[in-house]
């Protein structure tokens, strides 16, 4: 299986992160991607590809144009009002307030393109939120040619990015501009299966009425953890896509046996439904000791979620989304990986 890294993914670095009601160092950091290289690089010897460069059409496919010129200009625009440092939002419209408008001030436009407070806009957020959508569009053509496996070592992570808005560490929605580029490239039905820690509320807006994109997603209940907005039981899909999104809350504290039982259940429903592609957001922020997370799952539980996934026998991209304890990402990634391919 190849596994594709751009280096520029590293530029993004945000000075410092608004967490829980304190300033504290960023949690979401090029070290992490490094980890993860690192473990790759020594698990798969020989199998790193490159990343090539796209046309921006694959992320107009998925995103609003005025949001992309947005991402690329917001910095420019910040500096040029007199700022330095990080670019962050101020302000969301509330209940009753004008949700339609788009406000000419900078702060005013990054407030609406965003739905959170620890993510900012820094110098290199564009040129590297570019290079992990390319990253996952590499892989995507990789499968798209045949590859029946691939690992996009995305970051900043994607899941969290709707159509028009930013947060969650996440700019463009990599696992979606990867699926429907292989929607382009032929494929029928795409399901993405979201094993992130947190709810992917970004894919599952995106792909929310059509029926062509099955998003399933096992995560931590939004009653305690974040997106909290996004991310119950009872978001089934809308209109043509009804009963193709399917969401799986778990409580705080789930270990392999009910995270296992969630996935079985996954792996049942992607089965019926028959797609000629997989594509895995793959956040290892389920483990035992994150440090933004509350699941337990232990090193040899990640083997076992990759052998479940490969048991499918469909071709898969794996799209690397969250995971912060640098310690034991580059591990737990392998483990899945390596669980697929056995
Ligand atoms: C991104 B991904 C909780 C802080 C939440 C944002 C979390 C984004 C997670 N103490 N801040 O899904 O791993
Ligand atoms: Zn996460």
């Amino acid at each position: 299986m190849k596994f594709f890294f751009a280096p520029e993914q590293l530029l993004h670095q945000q000075a410092s992160e608004f967490n829980r009601g304190e300033l504290t160092a960023p949690f979401e950091t090029g070290t992490r991607a490094e980890a993860v290289l690192a473990a790759l690089q020594a698990a798969f010897p020989g199998c790193a590809g490159e990343v090539g460069a796209f046309s921006l059409a694959p992320i107009l496919a998925v995103h609003d144009q005025s949001y992309v010129a947005f991402l690329k200009e917001a910095y420019a625009e910040w500096t040029s009002e007199g700022r330095s440092g990080d670019a962050f939002p101020m302000a969301w419209p509330a209940q009753g307030m004008r949700a339609e408008i788009t406000p000419s001030s900078i702060v005013g436009k990054i407030s609406r393109y965003s739905f959170e407070i620890s993510t900012g806009i820094t110098a290199n957020s564009w040129e590297a939120a570019r290079r992990s959508a390319e990253t996952a569009l590499t892989g995507a053509r990789d499968i798209a040619i045949g590859a029946p496996a691939a690992f996009s070592l995305c970051r900043p992570p994607g899941h969290h990015a709707g159509r028009g808005y930013f947060g969650g560490y996440c700019y463009l929605n990599n696992a979606a501009i990867a699926a429907q580029f292989l929607r382009a490239e032929g494929a029928a039905r795409i399901a993405i299966l979201d094993v992130d820690y947190h709810h992917g509320n970004g894919t599952q807006q995106i792909f929310f009425d059509r029926a062509d994109v099955f998003y399933i997603s096992i995560h931590a209940d939004p009653d305690t953890d974040f997106p909290y907005f996004l991310g119950y039981a009872d978001e089934i899909g809308a209109g043509a896509g009804e009963a193709f999104n399917l969401n799986i809350p778990l409580s705080r504290g789930a270990t392999w046996s009910a995270y296992g039982q969630a996935l079985a259940h996954s792996l049942k429903e992607i089965k019926d439904y028959g797609p000629d592609a997989l594509i895995v957001s793959l956040g290892v922020d389920t483990s035992a000791g994150d440090l933004l997370s509350g699941f337990l799952l232990q090193r040899e539980d990640f083997r076992s979620m990759g052998a479940q996934i490969g048991g499918l026998g469909t071709r898969t991209l794996f799209v690397f989304e969250g995971g912060y304890s640098v310690n034991d990402i580059g591990a737990n990634v392998t483990e899945v990986l390596e669980g697929f391919l056995d």
